[in-house]
């Protein structure tokens, strides 16, 4: 199956972002859970991705939440965005911000607490308790999700993990009650997205977006504010978890779809694992969350694609690769670039888009640096010529 999400094609480079089969999704946000109207003074809390580090330096005023003053019609938003910080730093620093004058609270922050080896769990926590804060001083709270890390990022370039938290952030909204935000989706589904869209500086430990990409983040938030329904249903739960390896055969799959802004059209889903389709879902929340649970009925080997098409009633599709995983015992053959389970010409792309990259370079792919060398070369390219056609 054809997906360009950033998902489906983890560790992808730029460029090949552009070869990469054209999106179905139109644009942006995740809509709006439970909140009735408007808020009218915002307070933008979070790390240096809200600060506006890496935007257009001829702005006088960075980040998104000028932009969102300018989307939004009488709406104030104030950047309490400060650079590096973590999530217990964030919860630390809350209850100052909640003392200013305001009637929301608008949460992106985490991106650094997965460079720093803060357990997810942690992090949920501090979330948690910060829009609880929110909530207890009388102002709405919306979490949001993060934005892609990039391909060079010293931890977590292929996003595995920051794919687990975008989910979790889901599913506290959604738990909550509270709105949500959701740059991930309207990010990961850009093509072009790490040329187009982030901050070209060489010294990025995580990435940041650029002008444009700020322009992208401020319409993300200004649609839900608006109650305007960009997004389709998105993944708010993947056992097993996009990137695992040594899956047992007969693992259990559990799969959950929400929409933050409005239903789920009845029979559009169509959940396939490993190319069988799964029993239909069971429908809650009013027709908003999608929810599979079941063993499949053979067992599961090699490498296994979980693909996956729904829509909502603004007309928002999802369609394309959820995740994929290597069951146990699955041998992955070198030169498999992009890990799903074959060494074809998709892997070559890959690596001659990394070609003569070193690995502070940000064209740099560690997938395509297949001897480990921090070079990707000659070496890496006879590797994976060796091995063209293998698959598990
Ligand atoms: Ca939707
Ligand atoms: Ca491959």
């Amino acid at each position: 199956m054809a997906g360009n999400t950033f998902l489906g094609i983890r560790g992808i480079h730029p460029r090949a972002l552009r070869l990469a089969v054209a999106t179905t999704v139109a644009v942006v946000v995740c809509g709006v859970g439970a909140t009735a109207q408007t808020p009218d003074h915002c307070k933008a809390f979070g790390d240096s991705i809200t600060a506006g580090v890496g935007d257009d330096p001829e702005r006088e005023a960075p980040g998104y939440p000028p932009r969102l003053e300018e989307l939004v019609p009488g709406l104030a938003v104030d950047n309490r965005g400060v650079g590096a910080e973590r999530t217990p730093e964030g919860l630390a620093r809350i209850d100052g911000v909640l003392a200013e004058p305001g009637d929301c609270l608008l949460l992106m922050e985490g991106t650094n607490d997965i460079s720093r080896g803060i357990s997810p769990e942690t992090t949920l926590f501090n979330l948690d308790r910060m829009a609880s804060r929110a909530a207890e001083a009388g102002r709405t709270p919306y979490h949001a999700t993060l934005i892609p890390r990039l391909l060079n990022a010293r931890f977590d370039p292929n996003n595995v993990e920051n794919q687990d938290l975008v989910q979790a952030i889901r599913r506290l909204a959604a738990e909550r009650g509270r709105g949500l935000v959701d740059p991930f989706e309207a990010f990961s589904t850009r093509s072009r997205l790490f040329r187009e869209y982030y901050y070209a500086g060489e010294e990025d430990p995580v990435g940041h977006p650029n002008g444009p990409g700020y322009d992208l983040l401020a319409a993300v938030f200004a649609d839900v504010l608006l109650g305007t329904d960009t997004v389709p249903p998105v993944p708010t739960r993947l056992e097993p978890a996009h990137g695992a390896s040594r899956v047992p055969a007969d693992a259990a799959v559990e799969v959950e779809m929400t929409d933050f802004g409005s239903e789920i059209v009845e029979g559009s889903a169509v959940l396939v694992v490993g190319g069988a389709p799964a029993p239909a879902p069971v429908v809650d929340d009013g027709g908003r969350r999608l929810h599979w649970s079941y063993e499949p009925p053979v067992p599961l080997s090699g490498v296994v694609a979980m693909t996956l098409r729904a829509w909502d009633r603004s007309g928002n599709v999802y369609n394309r690769l959820l995740g994929r995983f290597q069951v146990d015992g699955a041998l992955i053959p070198r030169g498999d670039v992009d890990r799903d389970g074959r060494v074809t010409g998709s892997d070559l792309v890959r690596l001659g888009l990394a070609f003569g990259a070193g690995a502070r370079s940000r064209r740099y792919d560690a997938d395509a640096d297949l001897d480990g060398s921090g070079q990707v070369d000659g070496e890496d390219l006879a590797v994976l010529a060796a091995n063209f056609g293998a698959g598990v």
